[in-house]
């Protein structure tokens, strides 16, 4: 069973809350990432990201010389991203449930992969602040870096594991956040997406 630990006036991790889904989130990010392969993004600024990513759902997120946006296709096929599954989009309305938010309908789920090493530095999410995010750890651990307001901000560290699902609404939506570089390490599950790497499914509201 799952457990839910708050983290700020309207976040909570729920600890174990994916492991339901475990089997169906595997096949389906497979499936995805067949369709819509992972890549590197680059930055406005012209890097290229550590994190690979892909994206599912009516809108997917990508960033390029021009900016960052939503984009209803990929860039990539010219075609639009996979559909949600629909065990997907339960699992996100039942996790802002349990987080007692408000009914949660993602369309838009950012599909991030770290292999050992990665990190993300800390950053605030853009996008429409009324909805919530709802964010999925699977496969190796990492440790999430959790700030306030604004950049200087102290962090906390949270460590997240395997089957993790974090929610993050209302009040503590804009705070900033990171990830710390992911270590080596054995996976709760063995499955070749999961060899040696953090995948991150984040559900959001795009418009
Ligand atoms: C990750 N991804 O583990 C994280 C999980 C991203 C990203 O940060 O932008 O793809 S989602 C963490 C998150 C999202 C929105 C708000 C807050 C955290 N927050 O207020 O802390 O790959
Ligand atoms: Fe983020």
């Amino acid at each position: 069973h799952w457990e839910r630990i708050a983290i700020g006036r309207q976040a909570c991790v729920l600890r174990g809350f994916a492991l339901r889904w475990e089997d169906d989130l595997l096949r389906q990010v497979q499936a995805i990432v067949q369709q819509a392969p992972f890549r590197h993004l680059r930055t406005p600024g012209g890097r290229p990201m550590q994190v690979a990513m892909s994206n599912c759902g009516a809108f997917g997120w990508y960033s390029d010389q021009h900016g960052y946006r939503y984009s209803a296709t990929d860039p990539l096929s010219g075609q639009p991203w996979p559909a949600m599954p629909p065990a997907f989009a339960a699992l996100a309305a039942q996790a802002a449930q349990a987080a007692e938010l408000p009914p949660f309908a993602p369309n838009a789920c950012l599909i991030n992969r770290y292999s050992v090493g990665t990190r993300l530095t800390l950053h605030q999410d853009e996008g429409d602040a009324r909805h919530p995010i709802v964010s999925v750890s699977l496969g190796l651990p990492a440790i999430f870096l959790w700030g306030g307001d604004a950049r200087a901000d102290a962090t906390q560290k949270l460590p997240l594991q395997h089957g993790d699902v974090v929610v993050w609404g209302g009040v503590d939506r804009m705070r900033y956040h990171g990830v710390m570089p992911v270590k080596d390490g054995v996976s709760a599950v063995a499955h070749p997406l999961l060899d040696g790497q953090r995948i991150n499914l984040t559900f959001r509201r795009a418009s």
